[in-house]
């Protein structure tokens, strides 16, 4: 009996080890966002200046070729829809929303692209 708890104890202990990540914030959301109208690295760069610029964002990353950012926010601080519109701001379409037209237009000629939503 005193062996099934101690080897119950530890189980909980370590369960506990592995699920209790410290630097893993409980509200931490990591989400993949397709983008559009993204055609060189200016864009990635636009792409990412936006992001930072988002407070509750903790990192993200920004696929050129994939035409996808993959951002890992705080859901208490700041929503899917906010990132996503924060990126349409910037003149790029994310997740089909459509993008700021002002914006897009004041992008560098190698970052214009035809394109209003790319899935
Ligand atoms: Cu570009």
């Amino acid at each position: 009996m005193k062996t099934t708890l101690l080897f119950l104890s530890t189980l909980a202990i370590l369960s506990i080890g592995i699920t209790g990540c410290p630097d893993q914030l409980p509200d931490a959301s990591t989400q993949e966002i397709a983008l559009g109208g993204l055609t060189c690295d200016m864009c990635v760069t636009k792409v990412e200046k936006a992001l930072a610029a988002l407070d509750g964002v903790d990192s993200y990353t920004v696929d050129l070729e994939a035409k996808l950012a993959t951002v890992r926010f705080e859901a208490s601080k700041i929503t899917l829809a906010s990132i996503e519109s924060a990126i349409a701001d910037a003149g790029f379409t994310a997740n089909g929303t459509s993008r700021s037209e002002q914006a897009h237009a004041e992008l560098p000629a190698c970052c214009q692209s035809s394109e209003t939503v790319d899935m």
